[in-house]
This record gives C-alpha cells, sequence and structure tokens, in this order.
C-alpha cells in the first residue's frame, strides 16, 4: 500500500491527499460519497444551487460513509447565505470555496470548527486569506476546467507555497501519481482533481458529457467570456464558437454572460454536447475509461508509487530508496 502523508491528511483525517473538484452540477453527493469511502475528500459541488438540494446531498454522502468530506460553496452563488446556512446546520466537516473571496464568512464557520480551504488563482489573495486564518489553500491554474484563473499550475503552485505558512493544494492538469509527485515537488501537499472524476462511475452526469471528455483530446478546451471578468474553460462546441464569436463581435459583456445562463446545467444533466457548457479540464485528453471513484484514487496512489521508484534510477544504487510503502 502506498502512503504518502501530508499535513493535508492529518489536518482533516484523510488517508490520501486527492481532493475531488466540488464542481457544479457534476459533483453530487454519490460521487463525493464514494470518493470519501475510498479514503480522498470528497466535495459537493453546491454551485447555483439552492438550500435544499444541497441537504439532500449531504444525506447522500452521510449514507455513504462516515469519514470526512466536504461542500465547495460557489461565492457567485444568489443561494450563497442559504447554503452557508445549511453547512452550518449540518456541521460539514470541510468546505472549499470558488470564484471569489470568502472572507466575510469566515466567523460563522470557524466558530463551527469546519477546515476552510479556499480556491485561489493568485498569490496576493493566498496571502490575504493566509492571515485571515484559513486552513488550507487550493492553488488551481489555468489549465483547470470552469472558472480559470490567468496562472498555470506550474507557476501558481510555488509561488503560493512560497508566500503562505499553512498547506497549499495544487489543482489544475492533475491526473495520475506522476501528477502528484510533481505537485510535491513544487511544495504542494496534495492535490485536486475535477476532469478525471467526471468519469468516475460514480458521477451523476449525463453519459453523453462523460463520452464527449473520453473523445476529448488534449487541444479540444478552450477559454471563452474573459471579458466577463469570469472566463470559463469548456470543451469546444457550438456554444463555444458562439461566445468567441460574440466577444469578437464586440457583444457587451452583460448579453455574453446571457450565453453562458443555465448551459452548465443543460450540459451536465440533460447531456446537450452542442449548446450546453462542458466545462472540463486540459488533462481532458488523459482520461480514457469509466472506472469506480475508488479505482481512480488506487491508480493514482499506485502509479505515484511506480514513477517514484522510476525516478530513483536517477540516483546512485546505495542512495535508492525505492518504497513509498509502510
Ligand atoms: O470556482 C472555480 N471554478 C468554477 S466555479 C464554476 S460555476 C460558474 N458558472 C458560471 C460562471 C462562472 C462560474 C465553474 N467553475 N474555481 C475556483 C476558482 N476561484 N478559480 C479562480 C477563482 C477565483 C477567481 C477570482 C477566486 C477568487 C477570485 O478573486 C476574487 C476576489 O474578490 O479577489
Amino acid at each position: 500500500m502506498t502512503i504518502i502523508k501530508t499535513r493535508i491528511c492529518d489536518l482533516l483525517g484523510i488517508e490520501h491527499p486527492i481532493f475531488q473538484g466540488g464542481m457544479a452540477w457534476v459533483a453530487s453527493g454519490e460521487l463525493a460519497g464514494a470518493v470519501s469511502e475510498a479514503g480522498g475528500l470528497g466535495i459537493i459541488g453546491s454551485g447555483q444551487a439552492p438550500a435544499q438540494w444541497l441537504r439532500q446531498e449531504i444525506s447522500k454522502v452521510k449514507t455513504l460513509t462516515k469519514k470526512p468530506f466536504g461542500v465547495n460553496i460557489m461565492l457567485m452563488s444568489p443561494f450563497v447565505d442559504e447554503v452557508m446556512q445549511v453547512i452550518i446546520e449540518e456541521r460539514v466537516p470541510v468546505i472549499t470555496t470558488g470564484a471569489g473571496n470568502p472572507g466575510r464568512y469566515l466567523p460563522a464557520l470557524r466558530e463551527i470548527g469546519t477546515k476552510i480551504i479556499p480556491v485561489v488563482a493568485s498569490v496576493a489573495l493566498a496571502k490575504r486569506l493566509a492571515k485571515s486564518g484559513v486552513d488550507a489553500l487550493i492553488a488551481e491554474g489555468h489549465e483547470s476546467g470552469g472558472h480559470v484563473g490567468e496562472v498555470c499550475t506550474m507557476p501558481l503552485v510555488p509561488q503560493i507555497v512560497d508566500a503562505v505558512d499553512i498547506p497549499v493544494l495544487a489543482a489544475g492538469g492533475f491526473f495520475d501519481g506522476r501528477g502528484l509527485l510533481a505537485a510535491l515537488a513544487l511544495g504542494a501537499e496534495g492535490i485536486q482533481m475535477g476532469t478525471r472524476f467526471m468519469c468516475a462511475a460514480e458521477c451523476t452526469i449525463s453519459p453523453k458529457i462523460k463520452q464527449m471528455v473520453l473523445r476529448a483530446k488534449e487541444r479540444d478546451t478552450a477559454v471563452a467570456g474573459r471579458s466577463t471578468g469570469h472566463p470559463v474553460r469548456c470543451l469546444e462546441n457550438k456554444l463555444m464558437r458562439e461566445m468567441d464569436q460574440a466577444e469578437k463581435n464586440g457583444v457587451p459583456p452583460e448579453a455574453i454572460e446571457k450565453l453562458g445562463v443555465g448551459k452548465l446545467r443543460l450540459a451536465m444533466v440533460e447531456g446537450d454536447t452542442e449548446n450546453g457548457s462542458v466545462m472540463a479540464g486540459q488533462i481532458a485528453g488523459a482520461v480514457k475509461k469509466i472506472e469506480p471513484a475508488g479505482e481512480i484514487l488506487a491508480d493514482v496512489m499506485q502509479s505515484a508509487q511506480r514513477e517514484w521508484k522510476r525516478m530513483q534510477r536517477f540516483l546512485p544504487t546505495d542512495k535508492r530508496q525505492e518504497s513509498l510503502g509502510g
């Protein structure tokens, strides 16, 4: 059994330092429960869903596992206050946040002992949040799916690691144990994967979207909506071409924003691969099969072991330490 223990494992009481991204309209209780039960951190993506939906998904997770799990709060959601209320009532052990600054919610969460792990895309916000007492950070690079910052994972992670004292996880472009070891080498203490978990057997999205991810190559994503101030990375399709054309034609940002409304649900739930917003990261090209979440986690850990062993070849024989096992 491959063992990699970081401060994240101790902080949260999880076996492997691997988070499943809290993807809106993708990461339901079923997926989160399976990931947590297998030793990672499963995260429900609350997106723009109302509080009632979240309450139901939290109870689903609680039937699937007794282990820690998380909820992602999308800070642009109109329901963010009521979602926060549910998190407090249900005493959710871990929250991650995205698409904004969670500053004003920190005191209430700290009071109930919830671990707070914001997703950040810049050193400036990482520093500000570390000062305000969050437990860890996720540094998310431009390779990621969905709402993205400008800086790629490789330069972002070490700069955030150097700027703060709390544990940092890396997100954006991760798929297997090679990436996990690379993230550790950059100073991170774990990784978050989204795109690979879209193709987990327990993931409840439309099978048509899973097939689209399985067919995707490394150049098949693009970023749209830069003029709106919150660009999103998706697989190329008709909607993406329309948004691109609208931006080139100088259509005002509010109108471009409108083109995207309701389109994430249209893709993930209805399975509309052409008119929906198929948010996915550049690593989509590496995802080749649908498999249970537990097998994804096992594969990441086993491939980390293989890669660790391979890298030992760069050392003189008497300096080799070939096993990550315990
Ligand atoms: O949040 C994400 N990824 C997302 S959210 C989402 S749902 C959505 N739907 C329509 C439009 C926009 C989003 C899909 N994917 N990742 C975490 C993340 N947060 N990446 C970047 C950021 C971020 C960006 C700016 C965090 C903070 C920030 O600055 C806010 C501030 O006030 O400084």
